[in-house]
Parts: C-alpha cells; sequence; structure tokens
C-alpha cells in the first residue's frame, strides 16, 4: 500500500459498541426500546418535545460515562501519521473520536453536545441537559434550543465538503454502519462510480457489503487497529 493515499472513513454506531454506546439496529439496539417516529423525526419533537429532550438528556449524560475505544484510537493515530489526507466522517452524535485523538471530524448527524436554535438556527456547544424552558443564547427564543440532531428528513451536515472528499480520495471504507440510512449508506456507490477503492471493515455483513471491494468481518475494536497497522507499515 502507498504511503500517501487519500483516505475517507465513513463511521456508524458499530465503532462505538465496544465504548458501551448502544447501536440502531441491532439486538438491544435503541430502536428496540423508542420507536424512530417518537424521537427521531421533527414531526416527534414539535409533538411531544419533552419526550424528545429527555431522550437526548440521557443519552449526553451517558456519554459522560463511556471512553474512546482501539478502533477510535487507531484511527486517530492513522490521522496524524499517515502521509496522506485521512477525513473522517462519522453518522455518529458521539464525540469518541475527537476524545480517540481524531481531528476535523465531520458529524454529518449532529452531535449530542451541541444545540440548535429551532427558530434561528444558531449552533452552540452545550453539554448539559436541556429543557423546553430554555433560551437560545442568540435570539433569546423559549424553547428554540434542540437537540443538534439530523433527524428523519432533514437534510445532514456538510453534503458538499463529503461529497468533495470522496471525490478526492483514493480509498474509502465504512466501519461499523448497516448501510439502512442514506445518504450515508450511498457513499460506497459515490467511490465505486469514481473508481475508488473501496473497503468495509464491520461486524457482520452489511445491507450494502456487495458493493464494497473487501469486506472484513469481526468487531472493529480489533479490525480498526489490525488495519491501520497495515496503512501505516
Ligand atoms: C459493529 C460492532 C462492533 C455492531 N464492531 N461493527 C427510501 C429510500 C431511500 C432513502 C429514504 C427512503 N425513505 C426515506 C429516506 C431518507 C432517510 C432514510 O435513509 N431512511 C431509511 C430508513 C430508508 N434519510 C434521511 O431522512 C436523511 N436525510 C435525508 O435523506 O435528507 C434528504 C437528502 C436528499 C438528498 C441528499 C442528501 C439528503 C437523514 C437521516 C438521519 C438519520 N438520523 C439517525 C438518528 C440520529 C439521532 C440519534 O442518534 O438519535 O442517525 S437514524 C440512526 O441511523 C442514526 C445513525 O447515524 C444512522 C445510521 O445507523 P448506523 O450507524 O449504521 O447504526 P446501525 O445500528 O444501523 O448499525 C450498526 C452496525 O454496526 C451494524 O451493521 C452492526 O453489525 C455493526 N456493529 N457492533 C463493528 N463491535
Amino acid at each position: 500500500m502507498t504511503d500517501s493515499l487519500n483516505i475517507v472513513i465513513l463511521t456508524g454506531a458499530g465503532i462505538s459498541a465496544e465504548s458501551g454506546i448502544k447501536t440502531f439496529r441491532d439486538t438491544g439496539g435503541l430502536w428496540e426500546t423508542h420507536a424512530i417516529e417518537d424521537v427521531a423525526t421533527p414531526e416527534a419533537y414539535a409533538r411531544d418535545p419533552k419526550l424528545v429532550q429527555h431522550f437526548y438528556n440521557l443519552r449526553r449524560a451517558a456519554l459522560k460515562e463511556v471512553e474512546p475505544n482501539a478502533a477510535h484510537i487507531a484511527l486517530g493515530r492513522l490521522q496524524a501519521e499517515h502521509k496522506g489526507r485521512v477525513t473522517i466522517v462519522t453518522q455518529n452524535v458521539d464525540d469518541l473520536h475527537e476524545r480517540g485523538g481524531a481531528k476535523d471530524v465531520i458529524h454529518m448527524h449532529g452531535e449530542l453536545l451541541s444545540c440548535l436554535c429551532s427558530a434561528c438556527g444558531w449552533r452552540w456547544n452545550h453539554s448539559d441537559d436541556v429543557s423546553v424552558e430554555d433560551k437560545c443564547p442568540a435570539c433569546q427564543t423559549v424553547g428554540g434550543p434542540r437537540p443538534d440532531i439530523v433527524w428523519f428528513g432533514e437534510m445532514p451536515y456538510e453534503m458538499g465538503r463529503i461529497e468533495e472528499a470522496v471525490r478526492g480520495c483514493d480509498l474509502f471504507v465504512s466501519i461499523g454502519t448497516s448501510g439502512a440510512v442514506y445518504p450515508a449508506a450511498g457513499f460506497v456507490q459515490m467511490a465505486r462510480s469514481l473508481g475508488k477503492q473501496t473497503l468495509e471493515l464491520n461486524l457482520e455483513a452489511s445491507e450494502g457489503s456487495h458493493f464494497f471491494h473487501e469486506s472484513r468481518l469481526g468487531p472493529a475494536g480489533t479490525l480498526v487497529p489490525e488495519w491501520v497497522d497495515e496503512v501505516l507499515t
């Protein structure tokens, strides 16, 4: 492998599973105990903002109890030591990539530690509970602050930057995602149509496994450090 490949890495909930954060669609995952339409759509928030704030307050609090695992740390090391560009695009709303040493991570589905004002669009860092009585620090609207999360039917963040990174890469790698949610699930096809090499690292075959040149199956905490060692040596 050449040491100057430009690499785009897409991560999903599976990379944080070994840190103790629940995935969505696996057995025991978040969607087993919460209906998507109750907590992860703009309509759900309009209907019952208290319930949705509570769901995200619990997840924000739980994030403080977990640590990055070997996979996050290996990607941080790859970014620091690899000569080519390494762009990390994550669907995850946790901050474990950053705590594992990664820089400039693209959080396409938003962040638990950020708030968004539904009245004026202002976004700010926020690590505590959010309530429907809170005021937006920018426009002062009471009830404006909502979780800075991309719900179903909303446009993911930084799509232009992601497309540009995929166009400019040599290798596209997908880690720990089921390939069930678009547009992220379509990035591998975009990469293939542009002639890029593609690799999947996942616990089990995902919905889009057949699109990848190579799929390696196993836990991210083992597969990712092994792959990073290969790239760096
Ligand atoms: C391990 C492991 C270990 C376990 N090691 N691996 C019909 C067709 C096509 C599209 C649509 C459609 N109808 C509607 C849509 C669009 C919709 C969509 O995709 N729906 C599908 C359900 C069909 N998408 C949207 O609405 C998106 N917006 C949009 O499309 O805007 C319009 C647009 C148009 C054109 C261009 C661009 C945009 C928005 C999607 C928002 C997703 N939001 C969520 C909730 C976030 C909030 C929260 O965290 O609460 O994001 S949904 C949820 O799924 C979350 C995740 O980021 C996302 C992906 O899940 P992920 O990460 O893949 O997790 P899992 O649980 O599914 O999989 C885990 C994987 O890990 C598994 O494979 C395991 O095997 C593996 N694993 N342990 C390695 N130890």
